[in-house]
């Protein structure tokens, strides 16, 4: 069976679930062993999961038998703020997990491609799958890896998240071809307040205000600015994200957070973090890591950033 046998109705039901682009790509990685260098290097700092997928991202069919294609898909979040009261939460959470949780958002919508596939094999991941999704994405035509390492696409730049499919389908769809369009433009490392990002496109995690606030267990070890949770900041300065496309619905901003002063959190118990942060993205910091963000911030009164 061939990809190009069911793509309109696969582009059909993603264009339903407001998908912005799909494409498919074969799922090797043509720059895998960047990603066996970066561990190497240690730039995964505490992320030891990833280390253990430079197998698989080497060598997918071994894991993968039966996987001829990955069908991708990109889903836009929210690019914009919501207006709120100053100190309100919603200012210092990452934009992706404005809304609901995407990894579930993103599996529904897999979900409902896979059907097409009928009694084939396939195979569903969102973010925690042993490939680089944005590899398979740069490969499938949807955008080119910039220098601060997300996948950008020309006209829609990069905020949007990436899921993946794997078929047994084979993949005889042509991806288009895409210019590489950083130029000697170098706003998002000169932008990085830790210098997280590395010249070979990739970055170094332990410098990394996301990683810090939300991978990072203990103390932390580098200034996390305005951030309480995930890091916008090489995004936010992009040239390419000049004209973004409009949210899926399910990623629109809560309320809560634009009503919830940040300082709340400070006298937060396991149960009220569970019910603000229910079916978010934000849980992945655990309470205990996100009060260490919010005290950090809240130490921050001298140089204007947040007063109590
Ligand atoms: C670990 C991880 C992180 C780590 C490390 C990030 C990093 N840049 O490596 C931390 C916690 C810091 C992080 C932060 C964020 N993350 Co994250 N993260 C991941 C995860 C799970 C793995 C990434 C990884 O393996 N990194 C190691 C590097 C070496 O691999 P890579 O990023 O895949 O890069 C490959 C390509 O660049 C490839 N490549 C392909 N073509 C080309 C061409 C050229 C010329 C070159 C040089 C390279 C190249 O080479 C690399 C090796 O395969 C992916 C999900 C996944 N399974 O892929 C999400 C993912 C990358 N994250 C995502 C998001 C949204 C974020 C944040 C924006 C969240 C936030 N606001 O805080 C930030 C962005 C920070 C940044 N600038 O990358 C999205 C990115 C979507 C996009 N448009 O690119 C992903 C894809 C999740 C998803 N499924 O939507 N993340």
């Amino acid at each position: 069976m061939k990809l190009s046998q069911l793509w309109s109705e696969v582009e059909r039901v993603a264009r339903e679930e407001g998908v912005l682009h799909v494409g498919a790509s074969d799922i090797n990685d043509e720059h895998s062993s960047l990603f066996a260098e970066w561990i190497a290097r240690g730039h995964h700092a505490s992320m030891s999961y990833l280390a253990k997928n430079i197998a698989t991202r080497t060598h997918p069919h071994e894991r993968f038998p039966w996987a001829k294609s990955a069908v991708v898909i990109l889903v836009p979040y929210s690019a914009d703020r919501p207006p709120a009261p100053e100190h309100a939460l919603s200012h210092h959470i990452a934009r992706y997990a404005l809304g609901d949780d995407y990894h579930e958002v993103l599996d529904r919508i897999l979900r409902k491609l896979e059907v097409l596939f009928g009694e084939e094999k396939t195979w569903r991941y969102v973010d925690t799958g042993p490939l680089s999704d944005r590899s398979l994405a740069a490969q499938a035509g949807l955008g080119w890896i910039g220098k601060n390492s997300m996948l950008i696409h020309e006209e829609h730049g990069s905020w949007f998240f990436i899921g993946v499919l794997l078929t047994s389908f084979e993949n005889d769809l042509t991806a288009a071809t895409v210019a590489d369009r950083c130029g000697a433009c170098t706003r998002c490392l000169d932008a990085c307040p830790t210098n997280a990002i590395l010249e070979n496109r990739t970055l170094d995690s332990a410098r990394c205000i996301s990683y810090a606030t939300i991978e990072h267990r203990g103390p932390l070890e580098i200034e996390i600015e305005h951030n309480a949770f995930g890091c916008d900041i090489c995004n936010e300065v992009c040239p390419w994200n000049h004209t973004p496309p409009a949210p899926h619905p399910t990623f629109a901003p809560r309320d809560e957070y634009r009503a919830t002063p940040i300082t709340d959190l400070l006298r937060y118990t396991q149960s009220d973090f569970s019910r603000l942060f229910r079916k978010s993205a934000v849980k992945r910091a655990k309470l205990a890591g996100m009060l260490r963000n919010v005290e950090a911030l809240t130490g921050m009164d001298d140089r204007g950033m947040l007063s109590e």
